[in-house]
């Protein structure tokens, strides 16, 4: 019985010690640690890209200097599933990145699966075994770039790129070099004036030369650096709107000192207005990107990169598209995912993730060069909280790789089979709780496009006012009559910011999709929605189907008992428990919120709290 889960989707992988040369000497020695008789043919020109052929009894692997890595695990992982691996494959994206959103103090922000990997106790600790380990992880997905440190910069982590902390961040760049892995590190945007400067001003011409300087001595350390993370002027950070400067003058400022080393400047464009006043309508927090940055297109250098959250607020278990992702044509962009769970359920309850993913890339017509997920990692033994949590890494390392030919149930599909074994009885129900999981999820929180109805800070559980009187710009005004914003041409105006076809489509409730009516328009509770049912009773529903829906995972995971390794039952057992608790939690509470205001039961007459 097979689910090594400190080993992840690669519990058959034989061992090669730490590596430390090129990505080629690490696919020879992975490949002859299994037995595999391969040739590997570096063809630079190939960049990322590889070829598998048959070669007498044997393969060879044709493919740049880390794409004959990917080919060797694609080619292992083939093996192992019983598929043939004979292929020739180049990925979607250019920079598939990871952030870590890890303190030096060893806490991680919004983490759901232990401490750091990296940090404690404000310095650089780590088990360099495991860190190896990681590398062939991302390798095995073909991730290359990785950020170590939060994006919020809290002491000493600013230091990582002063000479303090300079050789430890070459220490761990020297680890993952071995397997196509660059480092991302994430700047404090006032690190002049921490270092001394009276301004952080980027017209500055000695703060253009403090960059320069200190970018000069980053790559005296990591030649191969990938380059820089920033969050300016956003929650609190320090940004060049402190100068009166706009984010292309920000961001140029860091891309001209990374750019004689080849580094990149990754901007985020998480920017809005955290100190809103909720009496206040004419504020709306969804068009706070858009405001920030479509104006600016054209005035960014070229090797900067616009690092965009997939939805115009914050992760919320159901988004449109940000406008921004459409917008900006001469401007490189990322599309930003979060792996972590922060409003999803937290590595407690199950959400696999590809679902998600399928949406926003139907509602794209033009996806980014590159893309970037916030990691679900942690030091915890099986790396991800919930065992299965491992799921939504692999598959995002496939979504970066594949693109639009990315296909969610084939990838779960192989992530069981390499997890659990290619035999593995129970791999249908598995995936079957699986791919249900987002859709019961989304039904027992806070549906139909509302979002936010999560307890503040924790940001895990139920409560339907929690952000509603504050200042974050998170309002859904629920009163007696109706719920929900008017982002249409008569009311916020955000859905101006869309091009015409998903402006027309989405200003009018008719044709919104239901999912999202919530997002886009304020409704009366007795609006009819397209099955015939009041938007009433479809919330009254959603949250009773959800609950039902979740204790019927935790029924199918037990149904599971002794054909799981035990160790791994039990750990998931708790949260499954878990998750049943919390959708009740939310049905009853949300529920009640909606019958307090309406006085009209339930149609089904399910018990609702009064
Ligand atoms: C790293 C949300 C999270 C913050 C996070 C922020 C961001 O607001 O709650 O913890 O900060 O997003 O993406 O920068």
């Amino acid at each position: 019985m097979q689910f090594i889960s400190e080993k992840c989707w690669l519990p058959f992988i034989g061992d090669i010690g730490p590596m430390t040369g090129t990505p080629a000497q690490t696919a020879a020695a992975e490949l002859s640690a299994m037995g595999v008789d391969a040739e590997i043919q570096v063809d630079e020109g190939m960049q990322d890209a590889f070829r598998i052929e048959k070669a007498g009894e044997g393969y060879q692997i044709t493919g740049g200097k880390s794409g004959v890595l990917y080919g060797a695990y694609r080619l292992l992982m083939k093996n192992y599933l019983g598929q043939d691996p004979v292929c020739e494959e180049t990925p979607a994206y250019k920079l598939r990145m990871l952030n870590h959103w890890d303190n030096m103090d060893g806490h991680v922000e919004r983490g759901y699966a232990g401490k750091s990997l990296f940090f404690k106790e404000n310095k650089f600790c780590y088990d360099e075994k495991r860190m190896h380990f990681y590398g062939r992880m991302l390798a095995s997905v073909g991730i290359n770039a990785i950020s170590l440190n939060n994006v919020n910069v809290h002491y000493p982590a600013d230091r990582l790129c002063t000479e303090e902390l300079l050789p430890e961040v070459k220490k761990i760049a020297d680890i993952f070099r071995a397997y196509g892995v660059r480092l991302i590190i994430s700047v404090d945007y006032a690190l002049p004036v921490t270092l001394g400067l009276d301004t952080a001003d980027p017209l500055d011409e000695r703060v253009q030369a403090f960059w320069d300087r200190q970018v000069k001595l980053i790559y005296s350390y990591v030649p191969d650096l990938c380059g820089f993370l920033v969050k300016a002027d956003s929650e609190f950070r320090p940004g060049p709107y402190m100068y009166k400067r706009n984010h292309a003058e920000g961001a140029n400022l860091l891309a001209r000192a990374l750019k004689p080393y080849g580094g990149m400047l990754i901007w985020r464009c998480f920017v809005y207005n955290c100190r809103q006043d909720w009496r206040d309508h004419s504020i709306d927090r969804p068009k706070a990107a858009y405001e920030n940055y479509a104006y600016l297109d054209g005035q960014f250098d070229d090797n900067v990169i616009l690092q965009i959250k997939n939805g115009p607020y914050d992760f919320q278990v159901r988004e449109p598209v940000s406008p921004l992702l459409y917008a900006m044509p001469a401007t490189t962009k990322a599309i930003e995912f979060q792996l972590a769970q922060e409003y999803t359920g937290q590595q407690i309850d199950l959400y696999y993730m590809a679902p998600m993913w399928h949406e926003v890339m139907d509602q794209l017509p033009h996806l980014p060069p590159h893309i970037v997920a916030v990691t679900n990692l942690g030091d915890d033994q099986n790396w991800t909280g919930h065992d299965l949590a491992q799921a939504n890494l692999y598959a995002y390392g496939c979504m970066a790789w594949q693109g639009r030919a990315f296909n969610g149930e084939e990838t779960l599909k192989d992530w069981i089979g390499l997890s659990f074994g290619p035999d593995f009885g129970e791999a249908k129900r598995l995936e079957k709780m699986m791919l249900s999981s987002r859709s019961t999820y989304e039904k027992y929180t806070a549906n139909l496009g509302l979002g936010w109805m999560v307890t503040p800070h924790s940001h895990y559980g139920p409560d339907a006012e929690g952000y509603e009187y504050d200042f974050w710009g998170t309002y859904h005004r629920a009163n007696r009559e109706a719920v929900g914003i008017d982002r249409t041409d008569k009311g916020t105006g955000y859905i101006q910011q869309y091009p015409e076809e998903w402006a027309k489509l989405y200003n009018d409730p008719a044709t919104c999709p239901e999912k999202m009516l919530l997002f886009f328009h304020r409704m009366r509770y007795d609006y009819v929605m397209q099955d015939g049912r009041t938007m009433l009773q479809r919330l009254y529903d959603d949250h009773f189907e959800g609950l039902e829906e979740s204790e019927k995972l935790l029924e199918d995971w037990k149904a599971m008992e002794g054909k799981l390794p035990e160790k791994s039952y039990r750990h998931s057992l708790d949260r499954f428990e878990k998750q049943v608790k919390n959708a009740r939690n939310w049905c009853d509470r949300m529920n009640t919120y909606f019958y307090r205001f309406t006085l009209i039961p339930d149609e089904k007459c399910r018990k609702i709290y009064d």
